[in-house]
């Protein structure tokens, strides 16, 4: 069968990571590309953005315990089981996720370290910020590799009868130490949905409204934090700089979500450059990861957010391909100690947009493959599931749901072993893959199915610009050249 080793030709047998051997099988689909950046570590930089951003967002939690050295790579059973992923979901497929051999997988969320902080019992909050894989779409706010912060934040029943409360009144008595804030949002406050958020047997609706009122306060002080923060650079930034003016007013709303781990759950979006951006995704804990976890007396919620985002919107940084470069250029632009300053974009270089068009090669299957939400490709910086409006979450059920494997594609139904249906993401690797950070954006423009073959033909445009210089003509035709090999060595598929 066909190689899905996208990278090189062979798959190695064994791959050593900071030390560790890990023994591979025909699970393997992690590039070398992606394993090389593994030591980075963005979020541990000193001066970098994404650590400063993590670091303002600590200081919002002042009495939960970091956690920012995690090892990245875990067991199926800390990504996935631990946290009730049903068997068939999408998020554990090859295309979604990044596998070293069947048991052993790139976390694609912090969530893989709940059941174990959690267990660990160490304080009433604490905070997760990490490094997580993803094999994804490829646009300015979508990057296989991407950083999440976890935050979580229990109460005990028990503790609160000894002081002789209801456990709702002690979480209302911590909304209160919650900075207020003034800002409108949006929030349909629909906590249960019969299917995917039905109201956990354990809780009362009262502690579910005490949990989620101290969710979302949490959060939204996060958010309105950033803002005003932004908001001081642009003030106070030299006059050339974007100003106070074109800064716009905050808006943000809450969207019911669904995840295995959390019910009910929500997703926080914030208007961004004309845009709903989707920065976090939360939830009541399900009281079966507590249960596990030995800590069967304590409830509460648990949230993951990407750090890149926020620091989208603190710096107005454009593009999340930046936070890998290594440009004086773009990190001089930061500094700890320093009052915070706006992003100033060094020159756009131009865009070149090349079109591949291509025959899918069939495979049993392919009539049920990746056609339909995969073609709606993302056009837009809001992409992610739940951009779409509340009551199309799918049902936990559902096939097509993917929650931590945020692809806006859906299921596939074949095995992911031999004879695999075509797949978006595929497409997304091999360009990553091929062009590294010089290409910009994949986008499907055009698909149709032939009507007397049924052979389906998908016709994607590559935007390659580099964030550093102006490619020359030679250049990204030899990288499309590249890159359409590699879509006819690796997937498959026949050129038109
Ligand atoms: C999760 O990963 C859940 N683990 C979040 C969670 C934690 C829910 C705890 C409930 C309780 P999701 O796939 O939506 O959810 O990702 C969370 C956030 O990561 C997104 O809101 C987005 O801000 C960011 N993110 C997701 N995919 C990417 C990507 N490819 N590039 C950059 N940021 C991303
Ligand atoms: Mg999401």
């Amino acid at each position: 069968s066909r190689s899905r080793w996208i990278s090189s030709g062979t798959r190695p047998h064994e791959v050593s990571i900071e030390g560790k051997n890990y023994k591979t099988d025909e699970w393997m689909n992690t590039p070398a590309t992606i394993l090389s950046a593994i030591p980075r570590r963005l979020h541990t930089q000193p001066n970098h953005p994404l650590t400063i951003t993590r670091q303002l967002i600590e200081s919002r939690f002042p009495n939960y315990k970091t956690h920012n050295t995690l090892f990245p790579i875990v067991s199926t059973l800390q990504n996935f089981d631990s946290l009730g992923f049903p068997q068939d979901h999408v998020g554990r497929s090859r295309t979604d996720t990044y596998y070293l051999n069947k048991d052993t997988v790139l976390r694609t969320h912090t969530s893989a370290h709940q059941a174990d902080v959690f267990r660990a019992n160490e304080t009433e909050g604490y905070l997760i910020s990490a490094d997580v894989y993803r094999r994804d779409a490829v646009d300015r706010t979508h990057y296989p590799i991407f950083h999440q912060m976890e935050g979580a934040r229990t109460w005990s029943r028990q503790e609160s009868e000894k002081a002789g409360k209801s456990l709702a009144e002690v979480i209302y008595d911590d909304v209160a130490k919650i900075p207020k804030h003034n800002i409108d949002v949006e929030d349909p406050d629909t906590p249960f949905h019969a299917t995917r958020n039905p109201k956990q047997e354990p809780h009362s609706v009262e502690e579910v409204a005490a949990i989620s009122t101290h969710l979302k306060r949490s959060l939204e002080d996060v958010v309105v934090t950033i803002f005003d923060a932004a908001r001081q650079t642009s003030l106070s930034s030299d006059p050339s700089a974007p100003s106070a003016e074109t800064a716009e007013p905050l808006k943000m709303r809450w969207v019911e979500a669904y995840f295995p781990f959390t019910s009910p759950s929500w997703e926080l979006e914030v208007y961004w450059q004309g845009d709903w951006l989707e920065v976090l995704g939360s939830g009541v804990v399900q009281q079966a990861i507590l249960n596990s976890a030995d800590v069967p007396d304590r409830l509460g919620w648990a949230f993951g957010l990407g750090l890149e985002r926020i620091a989208m919107l603190l710096y107005g940084i454009p593009d999340i391909r930046l936070f890998w470069s290594t440009d004086p250029r773009f990190l001089s632009q930061f500094d700890a100690n320093a009052p915070l300053k706006r992003f100033v974009p060094f020159s756009k270089y131009p865009a070149c947009f090349k079109d591949v068009s291509f025959w899918v090669p069939e495979t049993p299957s392919s009539s049920s493959s990746a056609a339909g939400g995969a073609g709606t490709l993302p056009s837009s910086p809001s992409t992610t599931v739940a951009a779409a409006p509340a009551g199309t979450t799918p049902a936990p059920s559902s096939s097509s749901q993917s929650s931590t494997a945020n692809s806006a594609a859906p299921a596939i139904a074949t095995a992911p072993l031999t004879g695999q249906a075509f797949h978006e993401n595929d497409v997304m690797e091999v360009a990553r893959d091929v062009c590294g950070d010089v290409v910009e954006d994949v986008r499907l423009v055009d698909e149709f199915v032939h009507p007397k073959t049924r052979r389906r033909s998908m016709c994607y445009r590559v935007n390659y610009r580099s964030l550093e210089r102006t490619l020359t003509n030679d250049e990204t035709n030899g990288l499309h050249q590249r890159l359409t090999q590699q879509l006819v060595d690796k997937l498959g598929v026949e050129i038109r």
